[in-house]
This record gives structure tokens, sequence and C-alpha cells, in this order.
């Protein structure tokens, strides 16, 4: 498996180096971080630390998602990708369980849950968890899918994602990856993950316009692609 890490990144000056010096050693050379005009030193904390640092232009979380694996795919060898956050919330040494898991399920996205278990108490805000809880409980009643959380920590095989054709710019781009993913018959898993609380200043559910439009968008994407999606037979995944 060869995996590119993809880490959008907004004012984490203080979490960002944690971050990279967190992922293991054998991961590290294909890393990039999408920074969106950040006020702060994160670029330069980046590349100081000797990894690629790039700019999107178009603000929002899912934008810089794009940006980072249109990034990989013209510099690194990969048929893997990882997503994660650039605050230190999530551990970057999780990365071997979601390889684990595919390893042993051939599963083509991996979603690291913090609800299995795991996440540090308060780590996760109680707007968060119930914009979680609700956008999972409904995308698995309407299509049967068995998801416990929309966390950020996620892997993904290069072929399933060529599949989805991402078009997100912001806080909808997980829970878009998430139903794309089912209605295209892929197979899903998701492993336990551990989460702390994040350095630094929050720019989603730490805020009520964030966990507001946020809440909103994920809802819309879910409703979006549950009615409107249109999968051609020749894409849907055969189950095995
Ligand atoms: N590049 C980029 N990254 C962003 C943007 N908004 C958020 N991020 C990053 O996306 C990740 C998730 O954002 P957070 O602020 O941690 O949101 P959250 O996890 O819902 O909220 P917390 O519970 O406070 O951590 C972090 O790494 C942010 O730096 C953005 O507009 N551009
Ligand atoms: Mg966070």
């Amino acid at each position: 498996m060869k995996v590119a890490i993809v880490i959008p990144a907004y004012n984490e000056e203080n979490s960002i180096g944690l971050v990279l010096n967190s992922i293991p050693d054998k991961f590290k050379s294909q890393v990039v971080v999408v920074n969106n005009n950040s006020s702060d030193n994160t670029a330069q904390v980046v590349s100081d630390l000797g990894f690629s640092v790039i700019s999107e232009t178009r603000p929002g979380y899912g934008s810089a998602c794009l940006k980072g694996v249109d990034f990989a795919e013209k510099n690194f060898k990969f048929d893997t990708l990882v997503f994660l956050d650039g605050d230190f919330s999530d551990f970057p040494s999780d990365i071997y369980r979601h390889i684990e898991k595919q390893k042993l399920t051939g599963a083509d996205v991996v979603i690291g849950s913090r609800n299995l278990g795991e996440a540090e108490p308060g780590s996760l805000l109680p707007q968060a968890k119930f914009g979680n809880w609700l956008a999972t409980s409904l995308m698995n009643l309407f299509t049967g899918s068995k998801f416990t959380d929309l966390g950020p920590f996620r892997l993904v095989k290069k072929t399933a994602y060529d599949k989805m054709n991402m078009q997100d710019t912001n806080f909808g781009w997980t829970m878009e990856l998430q139903i794309k993913a089912v209605k295209l018959g892929l197979h899903c898993e998701e492993v336990s993950v551990r989460y702390r609380k994040r350095v630094g200043e929050s720019k989603i559910s730490g805020t009520i316009k964030g966990s507001v439009l946020a809440g909103y968008k994920i809802l819309y994407t879910l409703f979006k692609y549950l009615v409107f999606m249109q999968v051609p037979k020749s894409q849907v995944a055969k189950k095995s």
C-alpha cells in the first residue's frame, strides 16, 4: 500500500508541527498540508519541518481536501489517500488502525470513528456529537449503512476516490464522501480512533456560526445525494 496524506490547516501554527512530527516516519515523505490564507505562521512551520505546504485561495475544508488530492496526484505515487486534521485532535499513529482494517477487509473507505469509544471527554463538543449522530442516523436509516461518525481521519482507496467526483468546498465534504461511497456500493468500514481536545482555536464546531452552517450543509449534502445522485450501472461496485 502506498499512502498519501492530506491535512487541511487554517491558522494551526500551534498544532500543525505536533501533527506532522507524530506521523509515523514511513509515511512522512508523502504528506501535503493545505493552507487557506492562514493569517498566522502555519505555512512557515510546515515548510521549516521539511513538509510540502500548498495554498488554496478558495476558503473551506472541502476546498483544501480537493486541492490536496490534486497536489498528491501530481507529486506523489500512491494508491491510498488518508485525510486527517491539522489541529492535533487526531492521533496520527492511528493510521495503522485504518491500514490494518483496510488490509483485513479489503475496504474502499475506512472512517475513523471517535464514537466507537476513545474520544477524550470534552474533545467532541455537544453540538458536534449531536450533529454527527443525527447525520449518521439519517444516512443509516435511508441507506442501510452503519456509520457511527463523520470523523475527519479517514482512509480512501484511490480507485474509490476517483469514482466519487468530489465537489463540496466546505463542511459537506465528509458527508459527501460517505454518502457517495454508499450510493456507489463501495465497501465502507469504520475503525475506532482516539481523539483529544484540539490545540488552538476551533474553526467549525466550536463556534455557533460554524456549527449552524456545518449542520445545515451536512444535512443538505446528505439529502442532495440521497435524492438526486444517479449512479451509472457500470460504476456500481460489485459486492464480493
Ligand atoms: N485549509 C483549510 N483548513 C480548514 C478550514 N477550515 C477548517 N480547516 C481545518 O480543518 C480541520 C477541522 O477544523 P476544526 O476547526 O478542527 O473543526 P472541528 O474539528 O469541527 O472543531 P473542533 O472541535 O474545535 O476541533 C482543522 O485542521 C482546520 O485547520 C479552511 O477553510 N481551510
Ligand atoms: Mg478539530
